[in-house]
């Protein structure tokens, strides 16, 4: 993180880490994503999710989702193109709290606009002190395939995530045609980093190709945002990658980087 993508993440509340994945990892990343003969995608946003790290709410109902599904996925975990960004917005000793996947197909349907400064939720918040950004809840979204103005896909209200008034009406109910969303372009093996603060969504999906995209979502060392924490995939794993594991605390945590 130079002086400028520090910036921009902090005036935008996102930012978009480009070719951070060689061609030929997306490619078997979707290669075993297809090994998996998952239902298509319907058309509702309850249809477009997969793979993912168990229920939420349901102790009972913990599986390691797509992380089971080979070593390619769990390198993302901590990938280093995503490591120096994710210490400065979580600061160290950051924690998988939940992921899934979101595949769409042509004419799947919107995701509303959440999040947002204003009305303030305290796992999803962004804060400046002391010379330092706060975050809690954040995103990794590694891009499978071509995202975008002319397809769909994530959309913002840039900025959003200092908001002192809640989003208004018009922008909600005008989504991404209203002019405040932006959809930005992000190609095939990039990834959008965002905080949860920011007042986002997805754009409805219009390509005669499938949008694949991985979400991991981290927390702050202290914060879990689910009752429950995903388990550890039964691959093997380095001592970095288990410690993202761990539940949330504070005190005495390991850090997560040699320097
Ligand atoms: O389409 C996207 O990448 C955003 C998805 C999202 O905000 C969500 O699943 O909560």
């Amino acid at each position: 993180m130079n002086e400028l993508d520090k910036y921009l993440f902090d005036i935008n509340g996102y930012m978009i880490i480009e070719n951070a994945l060689e061609q030929d990892e997306t490619t078997e990343l979707n290669r075993l994503i297809d090994a998996q003969n998952l239902p298509e995608p319907g058309l509702a946003t309850s249809e477009a999710r997969f793979g993912s790290s168990g229920s939420l709410f349901d102790e009972n109902n913990q599986t390691a989702g797509y992380l089971d599904w080979g070593a390619p996925f769990n390198n993302l975990l901590d990938h280093p193109a995503i490591m120096d960004p994710l210490r400065f917005i979580l600061g160290d000793g950051f924690r998988i709290d939940h992921y899934y996947g979101i595949y769409m197909k042509d004419g799947t349907e919107r995701l509303r606009l959440h999040g947002g400064n204003t009305p303030f939720d305290p796992p999803e918040y962004y804060h400046f002190q002391d010379g330092k950004v706060f975050n809690g809840l954040t995103v990794v979204a590694w891009n499978l395939c071509e995202t975008g103005p002319e397809v769909g896909g994530f959309c913002c209200v840039p900025g959003s995530h200092k908001a002192n008034y809640p989003c208004p009406p018009e922008i909600l109910a005008g989504h991404e045609q209203s002019g405040s969303v932006v959809t930005p372009h992000v190609d095939a093996g990039s990834a959008v980093i965002f905080t949860e603060a920011l007042t986002h969504g997805t754009a409805p999906w219009v390509a005669d190709y499938q949008r694949r995209s991985l979400l991991f979502k981290y927390s702050p060392a202290q914060q879990s945002w689910g009752p429950s924490y995903p388990p550890m995939p039964g691959v093997q794993l380095t001592d970095r990658q288990k410690n993202l594991f761990e539940k949330p605390y504070f005190a005495q945590r390991a850090s997560l980087f040699d320097d």
